[in-house]
Formats: C-alpha cells, structure tokens, sequence
C-alpha cells in the first residue's frame, strides 16, 4: 500500500463534502460491497454521498444493506460533485454507457480510483491501486481505518462481501495474512460469514443448474496443454429466461477440474456480433496479461475480455495465444 498516495486520498477525502461512489456496470460482490461499504462509512463520517450502480443489480447481492440507495442514473446536481470515487473499476468505460455524458457535463469533480485492477493504469486525478490487495473492499477498508471510524455493522456487511467473492470465499492465492485479519475486525463488527456466504453462493436458481447441464455438455480439453473451455450460445441462453450474472459460476466449475490451470468460457454476446469471454488461471499462467493483450483486462487469475467475430475465429485466436502463453512458461 503507498502510504502516500492513501494519505493524498484521505486528505482529499478530509477537506471535501460531496462526493459520489461508483463501480462498474454488471457489478460483482467486490465492486458493490466496496461502492456500498465506503459509500456508507462516508455518510457516517457526515460526507453527502450519491451512491450509483448502472445495474443491473445480480439476484445474489439484493442482500446488501443500503442497496435501496444505490441510484441507477445520475441525478442533476445543482453544483459539481467535489469528488467522483470510482471503486473496483479499471476504465472509465466499464462504468457504463451514460458516464461519459456525466463527465462531460462536468459535475465529477476530482475523479478518485480506489482498486485492486493490476491493468488499471489509473484514469483519475488521484489513483490508489493496490493490485497486491484481495479485493477492492481490502483497498477501501485502509481508507475507512486512516480515519479511525469504527466499522459499522452494514459497512462490514458490505466489505466482508467484497472480500468473500474476490477470494472465492477465502479460497484464492490473493487471500492473505491481512485479508484475514481485515475479515476477522468485520465480523467482529457485526458481520456475518455464514448469512453472506449463503446469500452469495447458495441461492442459485433452478435454471443455473439447466445452463450448467447444457453449458457443460461443450466442455472441450486441449491435447496438449492443461486447458478447458466451455461455450454457451444464444440459442442455448434464448432456451431460458435468466439473468447473465447467473452465469458467473459456470467458469469456477471448470477451474476446479484436477489437472486445468487455464480455463475460459465463451459466452455469446446478445447482438450476435461476438463473444465475452472469462478466463480463470490456478497457479502460474497470467490471464490478466492475455486479455489485456486482446483488450480486455482483469487479475493474474481471473480476467475478461469481449471479441468481435464468429465463433471458430475468436476459438482459434485465442487457443493460438494461450498455447503461446504455455510453451514461453514451460521455456523457463
Ligand atoms: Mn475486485
């Protein structure tokens, strides 16, 4: 953590009044539970904060306590924000299609990023990315602890979120000693591992479980290479009447496979013109660095990107890059 840049932040933070909290559309736990999380602690503090989401909300995060604040569009204000906090999101564009017109009417302010994103190259004036952090709920938590306000119950609600999803449940490498130590402050705090685990992981619905049969039926290996991917079309997704944040899991499923180090999972995009693809590594292979490569970005084990083109053509572009990505990793 760059002590000075948390204390540019803070001071920043300290000196202003009106701010607003925001995240990227499609928001995961860690990009709302952070928006929420230190979006809350700063009405604490007695900031006047919006807190906005482009949405849409996934059926496993209306748990979330404040969710009912998150606006989805941006009001008129009167007068230009002080401060526009732009948390778990690596580019302006992921924020959502109306951001733009927002920043161009010039009510942002200064624009703040508070991440963990290793491919956010910072695109606010004062950046605080910290890609060594589990979560950006991890990076929000120093904030709210520099200025010594005690976590309340539905701040630590929301920053357990955040950490539980982007450590799949304290599974995952980026877990650390004081990840650990953060959580065990938060449900000291009041919140509860057990309530936001069910609520994130174990309320599925039935048609998840009809996509997964269906999704894993095009399980595909590699001959040579520990890889595996899997596909979902639109005539398969037409089939059901679902929500896209539902398919999140599918990809975690195929990284579990004993002897897969590179997963990806291609999923057609609604217009026909191309895919959205998720790709999740176990131990050695930098997904980030691939999908940044093909213009997308993310962490070290799990990234994304979104391709132009038919099926057969994104399938063989991107076989063709991690194959590449084995044999230079196997070279050293
Ligand atoms: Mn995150």
């Amino acid at each position: 953590m760059s002590a000075e840049t948390l204390k540019n932040v803070m001071q920043f933070i300290h000196t202003h009044q009106n701010f607003m909290v925001c995240s990227h559309i499609h928001p995961d736990g860690d990009a709302l539970g952070t928006t929420l999380g230190l979006g809350l602690a700063l009405k604490e503090m007695g900031k006047k904060v919006t807190l906005y989401n482009a949405g849409p909300i996934a059926y496993n995060l209306k748990f979330l306590p404040g969710i009912e604040q998150v606006v989805h569009a941006f009001p008129d204000f009167e007068k230009p924000l002080d401060g526009t906090i732009i948390v778990d999101c690596g580019s302006i564009k992921r924020i959502g299609p109306d951001f733009k017109t927002f920043m161009e009417s010039g009510n942002t302010g200064t624009m703040i990023c508070v991440d963990h994103h290793a491919s956010n190259t910072g695109f606010g004036g004062l950046d605080l990315i910290e890609p060594t952090e589990s979560s950006s709920g991890e990076v929000a938590a120093k904030i709210i602890q520099g200025f010594r306000h005690p976590f309340s119950p539905e701040v630590a609600t929301n920053l357990f979120c955040a950490l539980t999803t982007d450590t799949g449940g304290f599974r995952y490498e980026s877990t650390t000693d004081h990840t650990l130590r953060l959580a065990a402050q938060l449900v000291e705090a009041g919140a509860k591992p057990s309530v936001i685990s069910e609520n994130l992981f174990e309320r599925k619905p039935k048609y998840y479980f009809h996509i997964l049969r269906d999704v894993l039926d095009t399980l595909e290996f590699h001959p040579k290479h520990p890889m595996a991917w899997v596909t979902v079309k639109q005539d398969t997704l037409k089939k059901y009447d679902y929500d896209i944040d539902v398919l999140e899991g599918v990809i975690e499923e195929v990284r579990s496979l004993d002897f897969c180090e590179v997963a990806i999972f291609f999923k057609e995009d609604s217009e026909g013109i191309g895919y959205k693809l998720s790709t999740r590594s176990k131990n050695y292979i930098n997904v980030s660095k691939i999908c940044v490569d093909l213009g997308g970005g993310g962490h070290h084990r799990a990234s994304g990107v979104s391709m132009k083109g038919t099926y057969e053509e994104i399938k063989k572009k991107v076989i063709q890059v991690f194959e590449k990505e084995f044999e230079l990793t196997s070279g050293k």
